[in-house]
């Protein structure tokens, strides 16, 4: 099979004790999870994702963005992580064998890296499994049941909403101070199946560059980050992550 992978990428892999990897709805996306900007199939074809994931959306109309989401959610309930899921969660072990780190920044809220194994993760766009009342803030996680109304009620009578980081919504204050000491700290970031489009996480690259770190992209096509990469691997997640990971951190036999 050919490769994108050098020896020397491989021993840059092996040798980070600090790496941050940030991954987008690509990484989701050999799961059966459609991306931000795949056209969608059948009902939700019509619409455009990043209007629906908005609060001016939800204010104008709560019935059809609560059932966006939950279209998404059942979706996710029946996902199960693949391969690009699974290398990041052994990357993250072997890293702790040693003493070291792996940061996981996703912007996916599908938890497809928790279910793989992942600890180390931030979700910076928050997640699909929550959903907070809009009146009295009152979080819940909702895994699978169905709800009985469009948009869903709270007990307060409030309207319920995804627990997700809208455009236009602030993200998290802790998250965010905690990726910019990482970016300062670590000494590979990849940015991982994401177009590379949405701020701030399409800061980080650079961020990390600019504080020395080697950063690469692993995409399936180029984006806007791709000239700004040491490194840009064109290809499924899935494929190059494994083949990355398996190469650095050969099974030991017995
Ligand atoms: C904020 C949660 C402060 C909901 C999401 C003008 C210029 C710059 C910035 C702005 C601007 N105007 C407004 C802004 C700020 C705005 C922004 O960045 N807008 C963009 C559109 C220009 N950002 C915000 O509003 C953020 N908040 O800045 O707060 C503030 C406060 C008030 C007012 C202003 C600012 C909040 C952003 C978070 C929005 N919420 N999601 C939900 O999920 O429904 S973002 C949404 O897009 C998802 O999280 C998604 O992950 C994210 C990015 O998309 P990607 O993950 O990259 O997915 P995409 O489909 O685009 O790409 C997938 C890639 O994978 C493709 O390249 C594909 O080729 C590749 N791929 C596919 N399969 C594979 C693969 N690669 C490898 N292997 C495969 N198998
Ligand atoms: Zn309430």
């Amino acid at each position: 099979m050919a490769t994108v992978l050098t020896d020397d990428d491989i021993a840059m892999a092996r040798e980070a004790n600090f790496v941050v990897a940030l991954t987008g709805a690509g990484v989701s996306a050999e799961s059966g999870i459609p991306t931000f900007r795949d056209r969608e199939t059948g009902l939700w074809a019509k619409y455009d994702p990043v209007q629906l994931a908005t609060p001016e959306a939800f204010e104008r109309d709560p019935e059809l963005v609560t059932r966006w989401y939950d279209s998404r959610r059942i979706l996710c309930a029946a996902a199960k992580p693949n391969a690009a899921h699974l290398a990041l969660a052994r990357w993250e072990r072997e890293l702790e064998k040693r003493g070291h780190i792996l940061l996981l920044v996703t912007q996916n809220i599908d938890r497809l890296h928790h279910a793989a194994g992942s600890r180390n993760v931030i979700e910076l766009h928050g997640t699909l499994w929550v959903w907070r009342c809009a009146t009295c803030g009152e979080e819940r996680e909702e895994r699978g049941g169905a709800f009985e109304s469009f948009p869903p009620r709270c007990a307060c009578g409030g309207m319920r909403r995804p627990g997700v980081v809208w455009f236009g919504e602030s993200l998290s204050v802790d998250a965010i101070r905690r990726i910019e000491k990482a970016l300062k700290a670590c000494d590979l970031f990849l940015s991982i199946g994401t177009s590379g489009v949405v701020y701030p996480a399409a800061g980080f690259l650079r961020t990390a560059k600019d504080e020395c770190a080697r950063a690469i992209e692993i995409n399936r096509e180029p984006t806007p980050l791709s000239r700004h990469a040491d490194r840009s691997w064109i290809g499924n997640a899935g494929e190059i992550l494994t083949e990355l990971v398996e190469r650095a951190f050969p099974a030991t036999v017995g």
